[in-house]
C-alpha cells in the first residue's frame, strides 16, 4: 500500500448515498509541457438541495498526487487554513453558498506516470485514461458517474511537438500564441461523468472517411495513429462505418456529433476506451495489414471498434450511477457487439466463441476467490471489477431478457429504457424495469441475477410415456458452488430445446398448455424444481438441452456417450452439435487422465473416434465451424471438472488423444490440408477465412505426427507454409505448429520472423506470445531468458502480456511445472510491475487465484508466492485486492 499503516478499504453498494454538491458545467486548461503540466479547471458547482439544503455538508473532492497551485471559490482565493488535502480528499472547511464557483490550478506530471491511468505518455504524445477513477488524477473532482456537467477544454502545447490538439465534443477555436506555442478549444454540448473525459495531443496522422446518418446528417470519421502506421487503419474505418450502420438498422441509433475520433495509442492498459467522439485506443484493436494481423486480429478489431461506439448510447448517453453498476453498461454493450460480430460473420461461430471464454474464465472466477455477482456488493479497487464476470456473464444476462421477450420485445424495452433515461446516470435495477414495464411482464425474480455469485448448476432427467406418447421433462436447479450465496433463491433460468426423432430430425411437439406444436421450446424454470410436458411425441426423443446456450449454467445430465454422439452428428442446431462433441470428448479425456493417474493402460473411445471421423468428412459444414468441431477442449477447461486439478495427467491425456487422431487419420489430414491449399492470393472474404481455419487445424494435427527416420512431415509442412505465406494468419499457424518442436526448423524460422517483423510491436507482440505458449518442457527456460530479452518490455503492457500473462494463463502445463520456478517468475514479474503500473500487475497475479484446487505441494509452492506479494512493503490497493481474497 503506498501509505504503509493502512490496509485499504472496502467500498459498499448499500452504502450509495447522492453527492452533496453537483457540478453543472467545467471549463478546463492544460498548459502541456514537458516537465510539468498544469491543469486549471473551472467548477461550476451547486449544492445538492435534497440532502444538503443548509449545506452542513463540507465539499470534499478527489484528487491524487495533485500539487496544488491555487484555490478559488468566486473568485476570491481560499486561504490555507480554510481547505486541507491529503492523498485522496481536499475537503473545503468553510459553509460554501448555494451556487458557487470553484477554480483550481493543480500541476501534474505525466511524463513520470507509468501507472497509464489519469494523464501519461505514449510514444512521446500525451493522452488520458479516465474510466474508472483516473480523473481525479488530473484536477481536484467529484470524480463519480452521477455527476454529470458540461465541459470545454482548451489545450496549449508547443505547435511542432504537438501539432494535434483532441479533446471530446466539437473543435470550437483553433489559434497560433506566437511563442512556438498553439491553443485549441473543444466544447462538447453533452452532459458526461468525468470517467468520459479525454485529451490526446501529439504528432499524428489522420485516416478520415464519412457517414451519413439515416436522417441525413454527415459525420466526420477520424482515425488518428502515429504516422508510420497510416497505411494500417482502413479496415478500423470500414468497422466504425459498419457500427454506425448496424446501430441504427437494429436498434434505431443515430450519432449524435458531428465528429467521431479514434485515436490508436501503443501503451495502453486495455483495449479501448468509449470516451465520448473521441475513442482512445490499444493499437491492437486499430492496425491491421493482411501481412501483420490474423483473421482473428481482424474480428477483434471489428468487434471492438463496434464495442465501444455502441457505447454511445448505452454507457455515454445513459451511464451508471455508481460503479456497482457497471453491468449496466458493459453487459448490455458486450451483448450489443456479440449481435454486431454475428451479423457481421457467422452466427453459430460467435456463439462458439463466446460460449468458450464464459465457460473457462467465467466459471473459473465464479470458483475462486473472486467470485461476485455481476453487480459486485464491494470492492477495494474498481479496476479490479472490470472482469468476465460482469462483461461476459453480464451479456449472458442481457441475453436472458432477449430470450424472454425476443427480438421484437426486447426492442421495445431498449426504446423505453433510452425514452427514459436519456441524459442520466442509472441502475440495473431502472434497466430491468424499463424491460419489465414496455413488456408488460413481471421481472422481479430477475434480480436475483444481479445479487447472487456463483454459475447454477441445471439438472435434467428426461422421462418418456410410450403409451401416452408424451415426453416430461424434470428440471432442478442448485448452486455449483455450494454456500457460495447464503439464503440462495432459484434464478430465471430459459432453457431453450429441441427433441430429435430417431433418424436425427426435429421433432415438431406440443407443449402442455400451449395450441402450437413446435420444433423448438423455450422453457421458463423459475423454481427449484419443475416439470414440463410434451405432447405428440411418437418415440423415445433424444433431448437437445439449452441450445445456443440459452442460459450461463453448468448441465448435469446423465448421458451415455451414444447419445451425445448422436448429437454430434445430427443436431440442427449448430452450436449444440458443437457442444454435445464438446461434451464426449471431454468425457473421453477425464477418463484419459484418470486412466493416466491409475497408470491404466491408454486407447481411444472408438465411438468417439468415429463421431470425430463424421465431423471431418462432412461436407456440408464450413470450415469454420468444422475447425471447431475438431478442436478437443483445452487443459484450462478441462481442469475446472477436477476436484483436485492434475494438469500434468490432462496434458498428457490431451497429448494421447491428439496424436492417436493425428495417426488414425493421417492420410485424411494430409489431403485435406493440401485440398485446402490457396491458389489465390490472399483475400478476406468469408470463404477465405473458413478455408484458412480448417487448414490451420489439419497442420495443428499433423504437428501431432511422429518423428520418422529424422522427418517430420508435420514440420516439413510448416516450414513450407511459414516461407511462402503472403499473409499472418497462414504465417502464425505455421509457426506455432514448429515453435512446439525444438531444432534447427524452429530457429530458423523464429530468427526469420524477429528479423521481419522487430520494428512493427504487434507483431513482435506475436513472436513473444508463440514462444510462450509453446508446448515443450523448455519452455520454461526460455520464457525466463525472454524476459531479459532486449525487446522485453516492463513499460508497454501489450508487451508484457504477451511474454507473462500469455505463459502465466494460457500454458498452464507448463507454468504449473512441479518444481515451482512458473510461480517464483511470476511473482518476481507482478513485484516489479507492480511499481510500476499496479492495473497491469494486479490483472496477471490472478494466475494464482485457483490455487487451493491443486496438489499439495504446488499448493504450497503458490501460496507461499502469494504470501511473499502480500508481504513486499509499497503494494498498491489493486494487487492487495486479488491477493489477500486469494489468500483469505
Ligand atoms: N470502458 C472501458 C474499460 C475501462 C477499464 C477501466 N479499468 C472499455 C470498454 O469496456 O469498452
Ligand atoms: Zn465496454
Amino acid at each position: 500500500m503506498k501509505d504503509q499503516e493502512k490496509t485499504p478499504h472496502s467500498i459498499y453498494r448499500k452504502d450509495y448515498q447522492a453527492p452533496y454538491y453537483w457540478i453543472d458545467a467545467v471549463d478546463l486548461t492544460f498548459e502541456l509541457g514537458e516537465d510539468a503540466t498544469r491543469v486549471r479547471a473551472r467548477l461550476q458547482m451547486r449544492r445538492n438541495l435534497e440532502n444538503n439544503r443548509s449545506g452542513g455538508h463540507n465539499l470534499v473532492l478527489h484528487g491524487e498526487q495533485l500539487k496544488t497551485l491555487s484555490l478559488k471559490v468566486n473568485d476570491n482565493a481560499l486561504a490555507a487554513d480554510i481547505w486541507q488535502a491529503d492523498e485522496e480528499n481536499l475537503t473545503v472547511l468553510t459553509q460554501l453558498p448555494e451556487q458557487f464557483v470553484l477554480e483550481s490550478e493543480v500541476e501534474i506530471y505525466p511524463q513520470n506516470n507509468t501507472s497509464l491511468d489519469g494523464l501519461y505518455q505514449s510514444s512521446g504524445n500525451f493522452c488520458t485514461q479516465c474510466e474508472a477513477e483516473g480523473f481525479r488524477r488530473i484536477t481536484w473532482f467529484l470524480d463519480r458517474p452521477d455527476v454529470m456537467a458540461r465541459y470545454s477544454s482548451t489545450i496549449i502545447a508547443d505547435q511542432k511537438k504537438y501539432p494535434v490538439l483532441l479533446s471530446n465534443g466539437n473543435r470550437c477555436e483553433q489559434r497560433d500564441l506566437g511563442d512556438g506555442r498553439h491553443l485549441v478549444r473543444w466544447e462538447d454540448p453533452f452532459l458526461k461523468p468525468s470517467y468520459l473525459f479525454a485529451l490526446v495531443a501529439g504528432n499524428l496522422a489522420c485516416l478520415d472517411g464519412e457517414f451519413i446518418t439515416r436522417s441525413g446528417r454527415k459525420v466526420r470519421l477520424e482515425i488518428w495513429v502515429e504516422p508510420q502506421n497510416i497505411e494500417q487503419c482502413e479496415h478500423a474505418l470500414r468497422s466504425l462505418q459498419q457500427s454506425m450502420k448496424w446501430d441504427e438498422e437494429r436498434f434505431g441509433l443515430e450519432y449524435d456529433l458531428d465528429i467521431y475520433m479514434i485515436v490508436a495509442v501503443s501503451d495502453f492498459n486495455m483495449g479501448a476506451m468509449e470516451n465520448k467522439g473521441l475513442n482512445v485506443f490499444n493499437t491492437k484493436y486499430v492496425l491491421s495489414s493482411p501481412e501483420t494481423a490474423t483473421d482473428k486480429d481482424y474480428e477483434d478489431i471489428q468487434g471492438v471498434i463496434g464495442h465501444e461506439y455502441f457505447h454511445n448510447w448505452t454507457g455515454n448517453r445513459v451511464t451508471c450511477r455508481d460503479w456497482f453498476q457497471l453491468t449496466l453498461k458493459e453487459g448490455l454493450t458486450v451483448f450489443r457487439d456479440e449481435q454486431f460480430s454475428a451479423d457481421m460473420g457467422s452466427a453459430a461461430v460467435k456463439r462458439i466463441e463466446d460460449v468458450k471464454i464464459l465457460r473457462t474464465a467465467q466459471f473459473d472466477e465464479d470458483r475462486g476467490p473472486m467470485a461476485h455477482p455481476i453487480r459486485p456488493d464491494s470492492y477495494i479497487e474498481m479496476n479490479n471489477f472490470y472482469t468476465v464476470t460482469v462483461y461476459n456473464k453480464g451479456a449472458e444476462i442481457i441475453r436472458l431478457y432477449h430470450t424472454l421477450l425476443g427480438e421484437a420485445g426486447f426492442r421495445k424495452g431498449m426504446d423505453l429504457y433510452f425514452q427514459r433515461f436519456d441524459g442520466q446516470a442509472v441502475t440495473c435495477d431502472d434497466f430491468r424495469m424499463a424491460m419489465a414495464d414496455a413488456n408488460d411482464e413481471d421481472f422481479t425474480q430477475l434480480e436475483r441475477w444481479y445479487d447472487q455469485a456463483g454459475t447454477p448448476l441445471l439438472h435434467i432427467d428426461m422421462e418418456y410415456d410410450a403409451e401416452a406418447k408424451s415426453c416430461t421433462l424434470h428440471l432442478q436447479q442448485s448452486q455449483s458452488t455450494p454456500d457460495l450465496v447464503k439464503n440462495w433463491q432459484p434464478w430465471v433460468i430459459p432453457v431453450r430445446i429441441g427433441l430429435l426423432g430417431e433418424q436425427g430430425e426435429d421433432l415438431l411437439c406440443r407443449l402442455d398448455d400451449t395450441p402450437d406444436a413446435k420444433t423448438e421450446h423455450v422453457l421458463k424454470v423459475t423454481q427449484e424444481k419443475q416439470s414440463f410436458r410434451f405432447h405428440e411425441v411418437n418415440a423415445r426423443p433424444v433431448l437437445s438441452p439449452l441450445r445456443r446456450f440459452s442460459a450461463p449454467v453448468k448441465l448435469d445430465m446423465q448421458r451415455d456417450r451414444e447419445e451425445m454422439a448422436f448429437l454430434m452428428a445430427h443436431d440442427s442446431d449448430h452450436f449444440n452439435r458443437w457442444d454435445a462433441g464438446q461434451t464426449l470428448a471431454q468425457d473421453v479425456l477425464l477418463d484419459l487422465t484418470a486412466d493416466i493417474q491409475a497408470r491404466r493402460e491408454l486407447s481411444l473411445d472408438s465411438l468417439f473416434v468415429s463421431g470425430f471421423e463424421k465431423i471431418l468428412h462432412d461436407t456440408h459444414l464450413d470450415g469454420a465451424i468444422k475447425a471447431l468441431m475438431l478442436t478437443l477442449p483445452n487443459e484450462h477447461l478441462l481442469s475446472l471438472q477436477m476436484q483436485e486439478i492434475d494438469m500434468d495427467a490432462l496434458h498428457t491425456a490431451r497429448e494421447f488423444a491428439l496424436s492417436t487422431l493425428a495417426q488414425h487419420f493421417k492420410q485424411q489430414w494430409l489431403d485435406l490440408y493440401h485440398s485446402l491449399r490457396s491458389t489465390t492470393p490472399y483475400s478476406n472474404d468469408k470463404n477465405a477465412i473458413n478455408r484458412r481455419r480448417l487448414q490451420a487445424c489439419a497442420l495443428e494435427f499433423l504437428g501431432y505426427l511422429p518423428h520418422t527416420d529424422h522427418q517430420h512431415i508435420g514440420i516439413q509442412l510448416a516450414e513450407e507454409q511459414f516461407q511462402a505465406a503472403d499473409n499472418m494468419s497462414d504465417a502464425e499457424a505455421a509457426l506455432k505448429l514448429l515453435v512446439n518442436h525444438p531444432g534447427p526448423a524452429r530457429d530458423k524460422a523464429l530468427s526469420d520472423f524477429y528479423k521481419r517483423w522487430k520494428h512493427e510491436p504487434l507483431v513482435l507482440d506475436k513472436w513473444f506470445t508463440l514462444q510462450a505458449s509453446a508446448n515443450h518442457p523448455g519452455v520454461v527456460d526460455e520464457v525466463l531468458a525472454l524476459a531479459q530479452h532486449p525487446d522485453f518490455s516492463m513499460k508497454n503492457p501489450n508487451r508484457f502480456r504477451s511474454l507473462i500473462n500469455i505463459f502465466s494463463a494460457k500454458n498452464p502445463t507448463y507454468f504449473h511445472a512441479k518444481d515451482g520456478r512458473g510461480y517464483q517468475f511470476l511473482a518476481e514479474q507482478v513485484l516489479a510491475m507492480d511499481a510500476l503500473n499496479p492495473q497491469t500487475a494486479a490483472r496477471v497475479v490472478s494466475a494464482f487465484n485457483q490455487w487451493k484446487h491443486y496438489d499439495v505441494a504446488r499448493r504450497a509452492l503458490m501460496q507461499a508466492q502469494l504470501k511473499r506479494i502480500i508481504a513486499s512493503p509499497g503494494l498498491s490497493k489493486d494487487v492487495y485486492e486479488i491477493v489477500s481474497r486469494s489468500l483469505g
